[in-house]
């Protein structure tokens, strides 16, 4: 066959963002809203700020940019969503045990992103992937263990043509125009929400243990729960957003604003909305009603934490009081001070010309003497006490966790093992980046490496 254009897992993974994008807003159209409010307040906060809005990302990343969340239920299924996510560059980032979060959660969860900076940049997709624990004995008694899996076993998610497609585009480093449109075809399909009947004693018998789990083992099939916009200004997007009347949740999840630089991640979300589903009734008809499931999250990205900066966060976040005088007690106020006491991640770029003082031989006499300007590294990931607040102010009922049964030994290495593959650290993602950063400056001015 004749050579045609190569659609490679970046255009691939652009090409999935924008219509899933297009497919989550004619199914929830108060998302269309949230990214007009969102656009709004991106380009007020790029007129006011200039340059420095952009120092966590360019105007065109941030406006562009987009995470999802889903949610399946087998090991199997896991391993064929990474197969699709992998065919478009995104890789598995992080582990998080929503069991373990005030929200109990059945569902230990990693995020499929690109890691390379430049990928990042190109275009920075991800999606929050959630797998449900069935065996775990806190939330599901041997007997509904044994019919979820059973359930499970049943369906399809994932088509076997588009994990096809998946694997050689993975294995070749992209597709033909032709079965990439087949495969984007298929993959956005996979996550539309199904038409089909409901049935209402399983589902209602499943969200007795949690809303999650019948929102995973209750239906035939998976769909996006929601898609987040990302916004530079949080706190006026969400003042917005309530003065146009959309009823928000309580709060802003994650760090305060506190005068210091935005660290990490913040979010909050509209109310899930009521979405109309079919059911089937024990006595075999189907009715109209409504389930509510998906929200409208949005949230604001800040420079990435080193573990010493996240341990200050999660001490923080248990602390009472007000948040952000909290925040301006414990931490440096500046870039540079969060860089000095090891708090955050940033890299390092060549000053414009040699200076003439003495030769650096440390970070800060790299700054101080004019060899090297810092720029924060943008935070990449997720927050597991942010997704367990987003999840508990949207649910109905919260998850019932029965602390004297055994829970299941579900950890990373297990993760990984359903997956099919490596699980990266986000440290040592960010490690590697502020170390290259570093190395590129030594050898920029031909200064010893120690
Ligand atoms: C995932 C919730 C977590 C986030 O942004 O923290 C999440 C879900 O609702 O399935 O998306
Ligand atoms: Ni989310």
């Amino acid at each position: 066959a004749p050579h045609r254009d190569r659609v490679d897992a970046t255009a691939l993974r652009t090409a999935f963002a924008a219509r899933l994008s297009a497919l989550y807003s004619r199914e929830v159209p108060a998302y269309t809203t949230l990214v007009d409010v969102a656009r709004e307040v991106n380009a007020d906060v790029l007129a006011t700020r200039g340059e420095d809005a952009e120092r966590l990302g360019s105007i065109e990343r941030v406006t562009a940019e987009r995470h999802g969340a889903i949610r399946v239920g087998t090991p199997a299924e896991l391993a064929a969503v990474a197969t699709v996510f992998g065919a478009m560059g995104m890789h598995p980032v992080g582990f998080y045990d929503l069991r373990e979060t005030a929200a109990a959660v059945p569902v230990v969860s990693t995020a499929f992103r690109p890691v390379a900076r430049d990928e990042l940049a190109r275009n920075p997709f991800r999606v929050f992937t959630s797998l449900l624990v069935v065996d775990d004995r806190r939330f599901f008694t041997p007997d509904l263990t044994t019919r979820l899996r059973e359930f499970l076993s049943r369906r399809t998610l994932f088509a076997p043509h588009l994990v096809d497609l998946a694997r050689r585009a993975e294995r070749d480093g992209g597709l033909d125009a032709d079965d990439a449109e087949v495969f984007l075809v298929a993959a956005t399909a996979a996550f539309a929400l199904s038409p089909d009947a409901v049935d209402r004693a399983w589902y209602g018998e499943l969200s007795q243990v949690s809303s999650v789990a019948a929102d995973i083992g209750g239906v035939g099939s998976t769909h996006i729960n929601h898609l987040t916009p990302r916004v530079l200004d949080i706190d006026d997007l969400y003042a917005r957003m309530q003065a146009r009347g959309i009823e928000m949740i309580d709060e802003i999840q994650g760090p305060p604003r506190w005068g210091g630089p935005d660290l990490l991640l913040r979010q909050t979300s509209f109310r899930a909305l009521a979405e109309p589903r079919r059911f089937r009734e024990a006595d075999g008809s189907v009715t109209d009603d409504t389930l509510r499931v998906r929200f409208g999250e949005v949230e604001a990205r800040g420079v990435a934490a080193t573990p010493r900066g996240r341990a200050l966060y999660d001490r923080l976040l248990t602390e009472p009081g007000d948040a952000a005088a909290t925040w301006r007690a414990a931490a440096p106020a500046t870039e540079r001070g969060m860089l000095d006491a090891d708090l955050a991640y940033f890299t390092l770029a060549p000053g414009s010309e040699r200076p003439d003082g003495p030769v650096p031989t440390t970070v800060a006499e790299l700054l101080d003497g004019g060899w090297a300007v810092a720029a924060p590294i943008v935070y990449e990931d997720f927050l597991p006490a942010s997704a367990a607040g987003i999840f508990a102010s949207n649910l109905t009922g919260s998850s019932r966790r029965d602390d004297e049964s055994d829970g299941a030994a579900v950890d990373l290495a297990w993760l990984e093992g359903a997956a099919g593959r490596t699980i990266h650290d986000p440290y040592a993602l960010y490690d590697a980046e502020r170390a290259a950063s570093f190395d590129a400056v030594t050898a920029h001015w031909g200064l010893p490496t120690t």
